[in-house]
């Protein structure tokens, strides 16, 4: 039996009103943020298909609302002149009646709703817009969003399991080229391995939570991390000082690389927006990357390329030595410049796997930033 432990960790929130403009400063300090890990330029990116497994998302929330997947089968008029999206029928045949952004797997329908705020917030890491401040702040701001929500707080360890291997699926079926993954247990599962099995065969790369333990990963390893798969990227968290975040675990085999993850600023439902702080958030930072990355390289077909121009574009971190088995952060303007043909992914780099998944979920309306 396989128990998923899901954490929750609290930052020290502060509520705290703000004014649209102060609102705008933050997220212009978060976009900052990003581009102190590397990049000069505000990129570009083409659609890339983001799967985020977890609370659901505000599918309504200004920032998120363009950057939502559509599913082409459930969008237009059927045989009858009806909505396909609302039409009650699986139009495209694909098991899931309706699913036009994606499936809520806790209550088997099409309502996405985030009633936690964890998926919307990562949701806006990878590809926020922002309406009022006219300007985007998420990573890959044309990266597609396809909604998975299979986390619910009342359903038991084994349950949430079984729903996270099924949203697996559907992203594979559905064409997703990344799943942005959280949560996890101590004991494997053979079900859950042989789909990261299957993604791996169809090109799919899972960037993962390494966690918020504080623990050495590698002593104390987590599933699906301990998988040997090498389309999994785990991703610590550091601050603004790249020291590895007080919360964040670490390990020179079982986590591979950190990202930004002390109080970032992203949406949270209801057209709000707040801080939050996680090892969830770091991999958001590199999700994001990741699609930057498959975006202005359509040719990859292998997740370990990308891996790869992490890996060779990494700003290395003294206080990551040893952390981490690439010894750094994500560099992101490096990450688009880096050339990786040519170097053998077999020469000088091989990769083991860790992750755990984390949520940091807001305390209440303690996290938000209301707008006066
Ligand atoms: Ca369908
Ligand atoms: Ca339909």
């Amino acid at each position: 039996m396989r128990y998923i432990f899901i954490f929750i960790f609290f930052y020290s929130f502060q509520a705290y009103a703000i004014n649209h403009l102060e609102s705008c400063k933050l997220l212009k300090q978060n976009s900052n943020k990003f581009y102190k890990w590397g990049s000069k330029e505000k990129v570009t990116s083409q659609e890339v298909i983001v799967a985020v497994i977890d609370t659901g998302i505000d599918i309504h929330h200004e920032s998120l609302k363009q950057s939502l997947w559509q599913n082409p089968g459930e969008v237009g008029t059927d045989t009858n002149g009806r909505d396909k999206r609302s039409n009650g029928i699986d139009d495209d045949h694909n098991g899931f009646i309706d699913d036009v952004n994606g499936w809520n797997f806790v209550n088997n329908n099409s309502q996405l709703q985030d009633q936690n705020g964890h998926g919307t917030h990562i949701a806006g890491i990878i590809a926020g817009k922002n309406s009022f401040c006219g300007e985007a702040f998420g990573v890959a701001p044309m990266a597609k969003i396809m909604v998975l929500k299979y986390y619910h707080p009342l359903q038991n360890g084994q349950i949430t399991l079984e729903k996270s291997i099924a949203a697996m699926r559907y992203a594979m079926q559905m064409g997703a080229k990344i799943i942005n993954y959280s949560g996890g247990g101590i004991s494997p599962d053979e079900k859950e391995e042989k789909v990261l099995e299957q993604a791996k065969a169809k090109g799919i790369l899972v960037v993962a939570a390494a966690g918020n333990e504080k623990s050495l990963a590698d002593s104390e390893p987590y599933y699906p991390a301990s998988y040997n798969l090498n389309n999994i990227l785990s991703v610590a968290a550091v601050d603004e000082k790249f020291q590895l975040a007080d919360f964040s675990n670490f390990g020179l085999i079982n986590v591979d690389i950190a990202g930004p993850g002390v109080k970032i600023w992203s949406s949270l439902p209801g057209n709000s927006y707040g801080l939050l702080s996680g090892t969830s958030q770091s991999t958001a930072f590199l999700s994001g990357l990741s699609a930057l990355i498959l975006s202005q390289n359509p040719g990859i077909v292998d997740p370990q390329e990308v891996i790869l121009r992490i890996y060779m574009s990494r700003q290395k971190v003294s206080s990551l030595i040893g952390k981490t088995k690439f010894s750094g952060v994500a560099n992101v303007g490096r990450s688009l410049q880096v050339q990786a043909e040519g170097h053998s992914l077999n020469g000088g780099y091989t990769h083991s796997f860790g992750l755990m998944k984390n949520w940091f979920v807001p305390s209440g309306k303690n996290s938000i930033l209301f707008f006066k």
